[in-house]
């Protein structure tokens, strides 16, 4: 495993590319207030997969869709310049974001998030689409920071399967070399961008550090949802989720 850590990556050959300070302390420090009032919500709220706790404790481990269940979020999804601006660039496009979720490792016992592809949950075409990973604390490989395969984008998403992880349900079935992976260590306020073909995954936190990030997935307008895979996937999902 190597470490990136001062290489930013180039999006379009890596399929991944790291921002140093993307946010600032205040816009940190209000996202971290919203999502507290989002975990302070009616359990009843949240949608089945939308909100997980960490395995045998009170702590949140895992929001997704933060849209739904906040207006800061869903003004946040549209209307941050910076981020719109960066993701715009890429896409050469209008960008639609599908998701601003957190996720977080809590210290000592934040889980293992298995290899995937997030187009393998998307079924995005063309997969003009990306996640921005902000994040809310130091990301090191200590506490569990992303890792990922540098260009592993380029060759469409492979065949995924049941991880029996909570929140991230569906994993790439071949092993992944871990000769071939890159931890991308993060300072609070910075954020990587990856391709949403490109394997990555995290492991457990394994500091007294939490690791939190605020995740946001983003499609171009011009791409569309192969609905019936999407529908299949969601069946299997469902099945994961009442397994649990
Ligand atoms: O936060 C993590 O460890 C994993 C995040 C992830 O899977 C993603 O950004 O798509």
């Amino acid at each position: 495993m190597n470490n990136f850590t001062g290489k930013r990556g180039s999006y379009e050959d890596d399929g991944f590319q790291v921002i140093h300070a993307l946010l600032d302390e205040e816009q940190l420090a209000t996202i971290e207030q919203e999502v507290e009032a989002v975990t302070r919500q009616e359990r009843s709220r949240f949608e089945e997969g939308d909100f997980f706790l960490a395995q045998d404790t009170d702590i949140v481990q895992q929001i997704e869709h933060l849209q739904k269940y906040s207006p800061y979020f869903r003004n946040l999804a549209i209307n941050h310049q910076r981020i719109r601006d960066l993701v715009e660039n890429i896409f050469s496009d209008h960008a639609v974001c599908d998701n601003v979720s957190y996720m977080a490792k809590p210290p000592r016992v934040g889980a293992v998030v298995p290899w995937h592809q997030d187009n393998a949950y998307y079924f995005l075409t063309p997969d003009d689409a990306l996640t921005v990973w902000i994040a809310l604390d130091d990301s090191t490989i200590k506490n569990g920071c992303l890792r990922i395969v540098p260009q592993s984008h380029k060759h469409g998403v492979i065949e995924h399967g049941p991880t029996g992880v909570r929140g991230i349900s569906y994993g790439i079935k071949k092993v992944v070399d871990p000769k071939s992976e890159v931890a991308i260590e993060l300072n609070r306020g910075d954020a990587s961008l990856h391709h949403c073909n490109l394997f990555h995954s995290s492991h457990p936190n394994t500091s007294d550090r939490p690791r939190r990030g605020l995740v946001m997935f983003f499609h171009a307008e011009r791409c569309s949802i192969d609905h019936e895979t999407m529908d299949q996937y969601q069946q299997i999902r469902k099945k994961m989720i009442d397994n649990q």
